[in-house]
């Protein structure tokens, strides 16, 4: 079969990043005839997308819609409008070939955006690896589960799909991908990379267990080298970002794997999300010395409360010896995000954010290449939106701002009125995420 697999379009311009998901899907389904094209790294998205449908003529169109939007509150924008754009100029060029979606941003919201997008044929929520070549294979829905379906009686689930094991996670076909123009962007993280999927931890606004699950599936620490190898020797990429929801942990994985690509004297550059609580001193140095030049950890609070509140692993003790690691190791950069808002909070929470960024200017200087006071972008299914209560319909429509998905509020007034100024100065002033 021809399939065409295509980026769902930002609606902007964006640093890019490259199709992980779907250069993955492509690797498990090569016994059809399979294009992969971004809308994104096109001069003109939309038309560069009807024309590759024009002269490759699928019979499937994938489509992943990844974001739904930027979840910052400092540059709110909604990606989802733009999915149902790109859905309506498909359908209009054809409507006789299958539409099927897919991807993060459609997993949060499958029945709801099953609801609003009838040019959706089928869609595959959560991992497909497994899923999708099955539904090829049989040629159609039959047993295979993880698809959201339509019949003249409604929308129907077939259940949860069944996740891959680490040792059969193929190596994603970037053959199929024009990383040339992803490669500029490599320091906005742009080429991603993973070295295992889940997490076991379960904070209470993350959607990452929900996504990647629970277990954690990890690839062996040869694998992960040998195929970053190929990354790099075969098609040119200086660094790679690991989309692993924590590298660090295990922290034997993540220093195996650190061991392994010093060991191959492979130069290659990385970063990824760390999580405080496991850093030590061996394994900054160990990151350093296989390339890793900067650390993300969004520790989210730096008070107990906010930290139980937010059912975070990372404690008081663990950020500030974090900082005291960080700044031992002269080269170490490092970033930090903090919530100014966390549900059952006041001004302890706030403040011991901003003490803790002082601090980490104070030690890092230059070396805290970022800190953010930010807000919770509430998703679908966490704890924390269980918790706080109030419905709120949190798939963006374009006819409401995007304001209502955050969570701005505090224990003290005075400071609920100096959150929601700092919150619209943001909104207004903040940086867009944009290139030209
Ligand atoms: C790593 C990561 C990043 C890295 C990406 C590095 C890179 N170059 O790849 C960085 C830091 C750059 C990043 C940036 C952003 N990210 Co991000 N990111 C992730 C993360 C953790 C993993 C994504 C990933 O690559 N996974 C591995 C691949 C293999 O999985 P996958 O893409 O989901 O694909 C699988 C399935 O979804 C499915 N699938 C995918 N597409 C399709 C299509 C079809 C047809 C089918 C059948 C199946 C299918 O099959 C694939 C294989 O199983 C996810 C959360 C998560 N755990 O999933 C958030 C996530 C995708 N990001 C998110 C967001 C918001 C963003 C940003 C918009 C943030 C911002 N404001 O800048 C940007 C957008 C960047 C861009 N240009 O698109 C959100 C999106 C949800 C939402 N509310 O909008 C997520 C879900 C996190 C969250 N908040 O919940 N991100
Ligand atoms: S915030 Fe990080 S550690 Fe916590 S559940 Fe999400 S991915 Fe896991």
């Amino acid at each position: 079969m021809r399939i065409l697999l295509i980026q769902s379009y930002l609606g902007r311009r964006e640093p890019p990043a490259a199709p992980l998901g779907l250069a993955i899907l492509a690797s498990h389904i090569r016994d059809h005839q399979v294009k992969i094209h971004d809308p994104n790294i096109s001069e003109f998205p939309i038309k560069s997308t009807l024309e590759e449908i024009e002269e490759f003529k699928p019979e499937i169109i994938g489509i992943s819609l990844r974001n739904i939007d930027t979840t910052k509150y400092s540059d709110q924008f909604n990606y989802f409008h733009h999915f149902k754009n790109i859905l309506k100029s498909i359908k209009s060029v054809s409507d006789k070939i299958e539409i099927i979606a897919g991807g993060g941003g459609f997993s949060l919201f499958p029945s709801e955006i099953m609801n609003l997008c009838p040019e959706i044929d089928v869609g595959f929520f959560l991992e497909a690896d497994l899923s999708f070549p099955a539904y090829l294979r049989k040629g159609g829905i039959s047993d295979v589960k993880g698809i959201y379906y339509r019949n003249k009686d409604g929308i129907f689930c077939t259940g949860e799909p069944e996740r891959i094991e680490a040792e059969d996670m193929l190596f994603p076909r970037w053959d199929l991908v024009n990383l040339e123009k992803y490669i500029p962007f490599t320091g906005k993280a742009s080429i991603g990379y993973e070295s295992k999927r889940g997490c076991q931890m379960r904070c209470a606004y993350c959607t990452y267990p929900q996504l990647t699950g629970n277990k954690l599936r990890m690839k062996s620490p040869v694998k992960v080298v040998s195929e970053i190898k190929l990354l790099k020797e075969r098609y040119g990429v200086n660094k790679v970002f690991f989309c692993d929801p924590v590298f660090n942990y295990p922290l034997e994985h993540a220093e195996t794997i650190c061991r392994e690509i010093t060991a191959a004297g492979l130069k290659i550059k990385w970063s990824a999300y760390h999580q405080d609580y496991f850093i030590t001193e061996d394994y900054i140095k160990l990151a350093m010395e296989a390339g890793c030049d900067d650390f993300y950890f969004s520790p989210d609070s730096a008070c107990d409360e906010g930290l139980r509140i937010l059912g975070k692993t990372s404690t008081r003790k663990s950020l500030n010896r974090t900082l005291q690691i960080i700044k031992y190791n002269e080269k170490a950069k490092a970033s930090f995000n903090f919530f100014a808002a966390v549900p059952g909070t006041g001004w302890k929470n706030l403040l011991s954010a901003i003490s803790f960024l002082l601090k980490a200017k104070i030690k890092l200087g230059k070396r805290l290449t970022r800190y953010k006071l930010s807000y919770i972008r509430l998703e679908p299914n966490t704890k924390l939106l269980k918790e706080i209560e109030e419905y709120i319909d949190l798939l963006p429509d374009e006819n409401r701002g995007l304001s209502r998905l955050f969570y701005h509020k505090s224990t003290s007034n005075i400071l609920n009125t100096l959150l929601l100024i700092h919150f619209h100065l943001g909104k207004w002033f903040g940086r867009r995420n944009i290139i030209k």
